[in-house]
């Protein structure tokens, strides 16, 4: 039996929270093989890589990217395992809206949840290159905000509350070039309104 440091060491891979096939047709089960199976397996795999024998071996995935430092390697493979985590929360298979609460502040913020999908969307489509579009609670209001790469607003001091994944990645095989195409239908069919809501409750 590996004694308990090495176990502590070890950030793991989270299963998805729904089946392969759920988010059909916006996100396929192939896509999904890849996008879980590999790239956010690997992002797990090579944090363990670097983590072992470091003092940050055994602690929370949030204390690592806090403590990566100047070592980039870590920051953006935790970054990415925590941001995916996240990601796959976002997404439901089926239908659900804001909550009460969270429906007054996007109306206060936005004008609309319409509104809200529309700048997101932007935001998304406006991320050059690789990234991260989010809905964040800033202060007393909501904002929009992208990062890049593996950046994460968790690195920032900001609360996310939802977020879509805009690496090819994600989309390419489904969508292929049409990321606004892919961003929409991720905002209208899979957002997970639930967990948005349960963010924002608990910020
Ligand atoms: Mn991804």
């Amino acid at each position: 039996m590996a004694p308990l440091d090495d176990q502590k060491t070890t950030i793991t891979l989270p299963p998805l929270p729904f089946a392969d096939n759920a988010l059909e047709p916006t996100i396929s089960a192939r896509t999904l093989s890849f996008h879980h199976g590999k790239h956010h397996k690997a992002y797990v795999d090579k944090t363990n890589e670097l983590i072992k024998g470091t003092p940050l071996a055994g602690r929370s995935l949030e204390d690592i990217i806090r403590g990566a430092g100047d070592n980039k390697p870590l920051f953006n493979n935790a970054a990415q395992v925590w941001n995916h985590n996240f990601y796959w929360k976002c997404l439901s298979p089926k239908a659900t809206k804001p909550g009460a609460d969270l429906q007054s502040k996007i109306d206060a913020s936005f004008g609309s949840l319409d509104a809200l999908k529309e700048k997101l969307t932007k935001a998304a489509v406006g991320q050059f290159g690789s990234g991260w579009a989010w809905l964040i609670a800033k202060g007393d209001g909501l904002e929009i905000v992208t990062t890049s790469n593996a950046d994460t607003p968790i690195a920032h001091g900001q609360k996310p509350l939802l977020t879509g994944d805009v690496w090819e990645h994600a989309y390419y095989l489904d969508w292929q070039n049409q990321r606004e195409a892919h961003v929409k239908a991720l905002l209208d069919k899979l957002a997970n309104w639930d967990f948005a809501t349960e963010n924002f409750a608990a910020k």
